[in-house]
């Protein structure tokens, strides 16, 4: 598997998520920055637009080509239309992997000229050679935009006429409505990211290469049925900066292919530590936090019910199937506060003995527990009357509570 990372050309197609009134952009200097730490990440292609009449946008993209010499696992890909100007474009920057792109639906042709498909055809070929005659050993992938609204028939005629011609084929979901598999169908002529993915490899003959939008907040899922049907590269960007709600962060896409037994390689193959950071920094470059709920944040390892609490406390792995490499954190200050959390903070507090001497003592802990449970249902009621309770205040409850215990 590899990812493409889109931030700096889906990225900057998404709206600013400061202003809200404007899109996203990087300047040259957060470009180099990030790239650095993207490539750093274990992150294998950073994909660019084609910088069409931009003289500073080429100086920009020729060096972030320069910076990838240093990076010997990643490399630019410069995304284009199949047109003279956008190979030249891509020719100048001196990148040698071409990013194609054409929509091919009905709505996609009709929004954008009109074009037949034997004129995609024809114009993709001609820019090919073009190419090709002008540099040596290019790697040239063509995307088929809004290929889960293309009619199969058309997708087929684009994917056999062009496969001669291109090392990959990218099957995006251009407007995020693609559903994972076909047992999922919600009408019959949805066609279902594993089904098309899975054809047009063994059609094309080339590897293929998934891009999801978000729209239907199935993104993820739809990543996974493109690695299950045989997918090899994997579009990304960072914070989820895209087309209207975008696509998934790499380190997304990353937590949501972990598992048990392949955390291991995982971690030798991407950093997800700076992954998460570089989320956290495009985020707070528009004054963003990372929701609370991010799949990396905060929240994932923290315990916060009684019953949570206490089998976290038992046994460290009893509410995380993702293998988090992190310590738990216990949350004691809730309206669902235990008994457990509530022994396991006044042990933290010096005010009863340690929990290893307590787990030995049936009597001791016995007794521990009777007063635990006073202070949690304390907590609890505090926490329901005031609407809110601070760590601070249930520190107070625990401490009134075990006043006298020895
Ligand atoms: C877009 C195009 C794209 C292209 C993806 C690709 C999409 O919306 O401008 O070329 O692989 O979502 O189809 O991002
Ligand atoms: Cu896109």
């Amino acid at each position: 598997m590899q990812i493409n990372e889109t931030l700096f050309r889906e990225g900057q197609q998404a709206l600013n998520p400061k202003y809200k009134d404007r899109g996203v952009v990087f300047s040259r200097n957060e470009q180099l920055g990030y790239a650095e730490r993207i490539a750093r990440a274990g992150v294998h292609y950073i994909e660019i637009g084609a910088p069409v009449r931009s003289p500073y946008g080429l100086e920009t993209a020729k060096q972030l080509v320069e910076l990838t010499r240093s990076t010997p696992n990643t490399q630019i890909a410069v995304h284009g239309r199949a047109t003279t100007e956008d190979i030249d474009a891509f020719l100048a920057t001196g990148a040698t992997r071409l990013h194609l792109f054409r929509g091919t639906s009905n709505e996609n042709r009709n929004g954008n000229g009109n074009i037949s498909i034997e004129q995609i055809i024809t114009d993709t070929i001609r820019a090919i050679e073009y190419a090709r005659s002008k540099r040596d050993g290019l790697f040239i992938r063509f995307g088929a935009e809004d290929a889960f609204r293309t009619p199969i028939e058309d997708l087929e005629k684009v994917i056999i006429a062009l496969a001669p011609y291109v090392d990959l084929f990218s099957l995006p979901d251009t407007t995020g409505r693609a559903i994972p598999s076909p047992e999922l169908k919600l009408e019959i002529q949805q066609l279902s990211v594993y089904e098309i993915v899975e054809y047009i490899r063994e059609l094309s003959g080339r590897g293929i290469q998934f891009h999801g939008h978000n729209d239907s907040g199935l993104a993820l899922p739809n990543y996974l049925a493109a690695l299950a049907a045989g997918a090899e590269v994997f579009d990304t960007s960072v914070y989820h900066l895209g087309e209207r709600n975008g696509i998934p962060s790499a380190k997304d896409l990353i937590l949501a292919l972990r598992t048990k037994n392949n955390a291991q390689l995982i971690k030798l193959l991407y950093n997800l530590d700076e992954l998460h950071r570089l989320d956290q920094d495009v985020a707070a470059k528009f004054g963003q936090e990372l929701p609370p709920n991010d799949l990396y944040g905060q929240n994932v390892t923290t315990d916060t019910s009684g019953v949570h609490a206490a089998a976290t406390l038992n046994h460290h792995l009893a509410y995380d199937a993702n293998g988090y490499d992190r310590e738990r954190q216990i949350i004691f200050a809730s309206a669902v506060t235990g008994k457990a959390a509530v022994a396991y903070r006044a042990s933290q507090l010096g005010i009863i003995p340690p929990a290893a001497d307590i787990r030995q003592n049936a009597e001791l802990k016995n007794r521990v527990m009777e007063r635990a449970l006073e202070a949690a249902m304390r907590i609890q009621e505090t926490a329901k009357i005031q609407g809110d309770i601070s760590p601070n205040e249930a520190d107070e409850i625990i401490k009134v509570s075990f006043q006298g215990f020895n």
